[in-house]
């Protein structure tokens, strides 16, 4: 990005928004207006509001804020403000239509096309100019990551399709070594970036052992099958008081059929794949798991430092394969394929230590509290993250089959409640290696 000319820049951020705007209206066209109203999950909110949302944001950061201009429909700013109303509430709201919300990012957009041409792009902080449309662009990809998640809730017959992921997979060591010493870990230069990727700095990891793919079904069936959920050795004191509220007994979305598990998926109801990474599980889930099979979850530390390190140059990669953008080869990425591939899966993603699939197909939980690296700058707004920083959040890493490439990379750092099962959410695990095993 840095190497492009003021027009490449302006040519790849319309290109970005365009194939953006494409992902929502498949989302939000792919159902009748009676689905995209109603409330699929009281975790949710109806579709409508997300994509009227959209639209509500790219008007206050971009045509006001940026472009300066007057607001095109100020009377709806408070009904698409997260932070006024929470998820449950928001079918009550007297939102936008689908046709009216259609109508409105519509003409909220061509507004944007107007000021990104209108916008000068020059000199060294071309991408810094650029900025807050590359924000814009991740934001709605995220939000269609989100409908994403209300289309596995919702129930009646399938609406989306999609070939499923690639198959080949390669047999594995089942952990590889990740020798302890300093990297740098976050990023200073990376383009799009979020403010809580920044800045970077270095971190001194101790030797530690990773699982070279994430945890499979079949994996996490032995845990089940093990009597891993009723037994509260394994759990921490909040996450057995969870699985007792919640009654849980196995991922979301799994159910019982005699004497095997079927999974709904998009739907579909079809037996459990036993080679694929686990999805829909909580934190909670993961760290007994974990615990249970003699091991614990990464840091985050350990995590970025396993998928960016190289040791051959002892530098950051911008992805574990490399600095080139993902291709459909290195990862399960964009909702091409709306399942995880097989772990072992996507030999042109590995990282320098041997993991595979550590971006794409599963976010993975982490060990660590969403916290503010040192050095941190809220930008542009308090909003985005700042306000969500501490212990009640856990970092999650990598992203899923359901996350676009323009909102996923070595750095990105995502977070949820550890409560949470309706994102795509799974893990790998990781463990200090015993005394004289290896240094
Ligand atoms: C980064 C996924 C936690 O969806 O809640 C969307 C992203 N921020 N709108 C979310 C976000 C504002 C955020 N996550
Ligand atoms: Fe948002």
């Amino acid at each position: 990005l840095a190497e492009l000319s003021e027009e490449d820049l302006r040519a790849h951020v319309a290109a970005e928004l365009a194939r953006t705007r494409r992902r929502s209206a498949e989302l939000t066209d792919s159902v009748d207006d009676e689905d995209l109203v109603k409330q699929h999950s009281p975790l949710m909110s109806p579709l409508v509001w997300d994509l009227a949302h959209v639209g509500s944001q790219e008007e206050l950061w971009l045509v006001r804020d940026v472009g300066g201009a007057e607001a095109i429909r100020p009377d709806i700013d408070d009904l698409y403000d997260a932070f006024q109303h929470a998820r449950r509430d928001r079918p009550q709201l007297p939102l936008l239509g689908p046709a009216e919300a259609r109508d409105y990012v519509g003409t909220v957009r061509d507004k944007v096309f107007d000021l990104l041409e209108r916008t000068p792009l020059e000199g060294r902080r071309l991408v810094d100019q650029a900025f807050a449309f590359g924000m814009i662009v991740q934001h709605e990809q995220q939000h269609d990551e989100t409908m994403l998640a209300t289309h596995q809730l919702r129930s009646g017959a399938p609406a989306l399709t999609a070939e499923p992921p690639p198959s080949d997979v390669d047999v594995l060591p089942p952990e590889v070594f990740v020798p302890g010493g300093p990297f740098t870990m976050g990023t200073s230069t990376e383009p799009w970036a979020l403010d809580n990727e920044r800045p970077a700095h270095q971190v001194h990891v101790d030797d530690f052992y990773l699982d070279s793919a994430p945890v499979t079904n079949g994996q996490y069936l032995a845990f089940i099958d093990a009597g891993g959920y009723e037994d509260p050795h394994w759990w921490s004191e909040a996450g057995w008081a969870y699985r007792q509220r919640a009654e849980l007994q196995a991922p979301r979305f799994w159910q019982r059929d005699g004497d095997r598990w079927t999974r709904r998926r998009f739907g579909h109801v079809e037996p459990v794949p036993e080679a694929e990474p686990v999805v829909h599980v909580s934190f909670h889930e993961a760290e007994a798991y974990a615990a249970w099979a003699g091991k614990r979850l990464p840091t985050e530390q350990e995590w970025e430092k396993a998928a960016r390190f190289d040791p051959s140059t002892g530098r950051s990669l911008r992805y574990p394969w490399g600095d080139d953008d993902p291709e459909p080869e290195h990862a399960n990425l964009g909702q091409r394929h709306l399942q995880p591939a097989p772990a072992g899966a996507y030999a042109a993603g590995a990282a320098p230590c041997g993991a595979r699939q550590l971006i794409g197909d599963v976010w993975e939980w982490t060990a660590t509290d969403f916290l503010p690296y040192p050095g941190f700058a809220a930008f542009p707004y308090r909003e985005y993250s700042e306000v969500f920083f501490g212990p009640e959040y856990k970092v999650l890493r990598g992203g899923s089959f359901g996350t676009d490439r323009a909102a996923c990379r070595g750095t990105f750092r995502n977070w949820d409640y550890p409560i949470r099962r309706q994102i795509f959410a799974g893990f790998r695990c990781a463990r200090t290696p015993r005394a004289g095993e290896r240094g």
